[in-house]
């Protein structure tokens, strides 16, 4: 490659679902990279990524490959994160972490930039990327809170297959093929990989994100209600969530219900409020039905919302749809954008 301005970026997980999307987000945002440096396990050392025109070899993820790396970005699972981004960090780079490591730990900043983007200013080299479904809701949230504050907020989720991996994807494609060839179904991977028991994808809906914690909610769960809290710095916030996986290949959908604290609250202002708030795109014209859908989100870096409407029986209760491509704002493009402001805002050296 050849010299340009700009930073030496490391991708770790570079071949993943996220990790691509990774790679397309810096050349689609013409973000200055000097040297990309495509990391992934040892199985892809040797392959190559494409960006911006040329092959780029992949390498194996150890403490040695962040020599002289400026930013890491890693979406390659939390146990690589355990193991290495603490060694990129040692060895001068600034590290945006995809996966649940750290996003609860008090001295990491958990980061949405329209939500909480000064958070990034103190950071000890590690910034954390919330959930996915996390973090298409806090958009939406954000701009109702400055507006009517915020007590309560109930969300089931709709979230598609990508969101577990390149492996579950072509699950749901395998068991789509058998079920309609008439053919066996044999489920692997979902709900969670890692678990003994699986079930079926194709034309089901799994009530199951993440592993199971004591409580009975699903880690996917918690990390929806905790990171909530923590990126809108409300513990007193209530957040009740409930994540189902569905089988389409891209975006995660949200019906979220939300209770306010200004009772002069309406659908019409809160359409106002929605139209005009950064990173959010308001399609909501029962009249003409219109509305986002998984399908019309895809590709997108914004978060789209709809369906807003009042609750009947409490004047305070708004519920809203919302939709965005979950490997896009819901990951790439989110560490991408906290990068940007690395970049714009002079934080990217310690
Ligand atoms: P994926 O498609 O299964 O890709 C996994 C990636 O991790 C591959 O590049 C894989 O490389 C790499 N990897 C696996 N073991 C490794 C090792 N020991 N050392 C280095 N690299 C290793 O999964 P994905 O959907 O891209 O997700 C990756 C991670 O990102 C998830 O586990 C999760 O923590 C995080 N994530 C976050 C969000 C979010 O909400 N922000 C959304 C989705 C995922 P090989 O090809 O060489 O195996
Ligand atoms: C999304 O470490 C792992 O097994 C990864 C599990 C995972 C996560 C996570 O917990 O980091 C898969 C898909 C996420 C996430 O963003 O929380």
């Amino acid at each position: 490659m050849g010299l340009q301005k700009g930073y030496r970026v490391a991708v770790v997980g570079a071949t993943g679902a996220v990790g691509q999307k990774m790679i397309e987000t810096l050349e689609k945002r013409d973000f200055p990279v000097q040297t990309l440096l495509p990391l992934a396990s040892k199985r892809s050392a040797g392959k190559t990524v494409s960006y911006k025109g040329e092959e780029v070899i992949i390498q194996e993820a150890n403490p040695e490959a962040f020599e002289g790396v400026d930013l890491a970005l890693f979406s390659a699972g939390g146990s690589v994160s355990r193991q290495l981004a603490h060694e990129a960090v040692k060895r001068g780079a600034v590290v945006v972490d995809n996966t649940s490591a750290f996003r609860m730990d008090a001295d990491v900043p958990l980061v949405v930039p329209e939500v909480n983007e000064q958070d990034i200013s103190k950071h000890n080299g590690i910034i954390a990327n919330p959930n996915c479904s996390t973090i298409q809701m806090v958009v939406a949230l954000e701009p109702i809170r400055k507006a009517f504050g915020l007590k309560r907020v109930i969300v089931s989720t709709y979230q598609a297959v990508s969101g577990a991996g390149t492996q579950a994807v072509e699950e749901l494609k395998q068991q789509t093929r058998d079920f309609l060839n008439g053919n066996e179904v044999t489920a692997q991977i979902l709900p969670v990989k890692s678990d003994e028991k699986h079930y079926p994808i194709a034309f089901n809906a799994l009530p199951q994100i993440d592993v199971f914690q004591d409580n009975g909610y699903t880690f996917e769960e918690m990390k929806m209600i905790n990171e909530t809290k923590k990126i809108m710095h409300m513990p007193e916030l209530k957040v009740a969530a409930t994540c189902v996986r569905l089988p389409f290949f891209t975006s995660h959908a949200e019906s979220v219900y939300v209770e306010v604290e200004d009772d002069t609250a309406s659908v019409d202002k809160m359409k106002e409020i929605l139209s005009e708030a950064e990173g959010v795109v308001l399609e909501d014209d029962p009249a003409s039905q219109t509305y986002p859908t998984p399908l019309s989100a895809e590709g997108k870096l914004d978060v789209l919302v709809g369906r807003i409407r009042q609750d009947l029986d409490d004047k305070k209760g708004f519920h809203f749809w919302v939709v965005s491509d979950n490997l896009l704002k819901g990951a790439a493009w989110n560490s991408v954008q906290i990068a940007e402001r690395l970049v714009k805002n002079n934080w990217l050296t310690r």
